[in-house]
């Protein structure tokens, strides 16, 4: 039923004369100034209580940036020394036991300081030099740079005594490990295994 039938309906004669003057407001109009139906603004007056929506939004706001933040997530950035590029800025890192770690490698490109690959590898306690040497005897392969100079293990996988690592990061660029920390506590070296840099290029992680 048309709105117009239905306002004929309601007020028998109106239609006649709403045809008779054009001029004539809508019959909706025409109807709700005589109180027979609601006028749009009767309509909307109700939405009123709709209102408190809006300090609901406003007060979720403040939630979001507490989410973004993980307290428990150690979140570490580790940089090549400004003075010595074969060395970290850092020889020493703190985590707990198994403890969820982010571990940011920041490559810049540094003023006086040669831009060299680096990566950072966590090793067994005492493996250092095992996988160190084993990165350096990746040099004759022609796709060690592809496999950042991360040492396989005997079935293909990674070298067994590494516990975590990043990709390399070229000068300019950055890599990220994460990882979860060793549960069991106690000082685990972390080196880098490009070629020539493990001997200085180390520190230590402990986990306590
Ligand atoms: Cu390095």
């Amino acid at each position: 039923m048309s709105k117009f039938l239905f306002a004929a309906l309601l007020a028998p004669g109106f239609l006649a004369s709403a045809q008779d003057d054009n001029r004539q407001p809508p019959p909706n109009k025409a109807l709700s100034s005589l109180g027979l139906i609601a006028s749009p603004q009767d309509a909307t007056t109700p939405a009123t209580p709709a209102t408190p929506a809006t300090p609901a939004t406003a007060s979720a706001a403040p939630a979001a940036p507490a989410a973004a933040k993980d307290p428990s997530l150690a979140d570490l950035v580790i940089k090549p020394a400004a003075d010595n590029p074969m060395m970290f800025d850092q020889a020493e890192l703190t985590v707990k036991p198994g403890q969820k770690v982010k571990l940011t490698l920041d490559n810049p490109i540094q003023p006086n300081v040669q831009g060299l690959p680096h990566n950072w590898v966590l090793v067994k306690p005492g493996k250092e030099a095992v996988v160190g040497n084993a990165a350096l005897a990746m040099a004759a392969d022609p796709k060690a740079m592809q496999k950042h100079y991360i040492p396989a293990s005997a079935d293909g996988g990674v070298h067994p005594d590494i516990l975590a690592h990043t990709t390399l990061a070229n000068p300019g660029s950055k890599a990220e490990a994460e990882f979860t920390a060793p549960a069991e506590a106690g000082d685990y070296p972390f080196i880098c295994t490009f070629p020539g840099h493990f001997l200085l290029m180390k520190g230590t992680l402990h986990v306590k």
